[in-house]
């Protein structure tokens, strides 16, 4: 207990200090993280865009699982852009933090149809794969148009 006393206490302050920063120890980290979030995201949604657009024959469990993965990375980006997290190897443009409602807006609508598009992916149906992913690329669009360096 005399050994773990000080290691809990550091645990303890450590996470309950600067809540804006999460869990995340610099802002480097943070941009780090949302990056790979969103690699990840891409990959998966360009999987299923493959299918949508007859690239690669449709397989609906390869379909639905990348969708299920684009909608769980959909919830993972966005508390990575705090406070401070504006600087650095980042293409992400100001309008964020100066417009937080309407850039949440745009993330709220880009989750909502990550999750269409993976309920649209297990229904295995591919015209529904089609436009379930159209959506959600335009709500790619729309965010990047408006808050990403080009
Ligand atoms: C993708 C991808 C994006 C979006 C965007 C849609 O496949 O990597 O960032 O679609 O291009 O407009």
């Amino acid at each position: 207990m005399k050994i773990l006393a000080p290691l809990a206490m550091a645990i303890a302050i450590t996470s309950l200090s600067a809540p804006a920063m999460a869990q995340f120890q610099k802002p480097e980290d943070a941009v780090k993280y949302r990056k790979a979030a969103f690699t990840v995201m891409a990959s998966h949604f360009g999987r299923v865009g493959a299918m949508a657009s007859g690239r690669v024959p449709f397989d609906p469990k390869v379909a639905a699982d990348s969708a299920a993965l684009v909608e769980t990375m959909s919830k993972l980006p966005w508390e990575a852009f705090g406070p401070g997290t504006d600087k650095g190897d980042t293409r992400a443009l100001p309008a964020i933090w100066t417009e937080q409602a309407k850039w949440k807006e745009g993330v709220d609508k880009f989750q909502a149809e990550a999750t269409k598009l993976s309920a649209a992916a297990k229904t295995g149906n591919l015209d529904a794969v089609k436009t379930a992913f159209g959506a959600v690329g335009q709500s790619c669009k729309a965010c990047h148009d408006a808050y990403r360096k080009e």
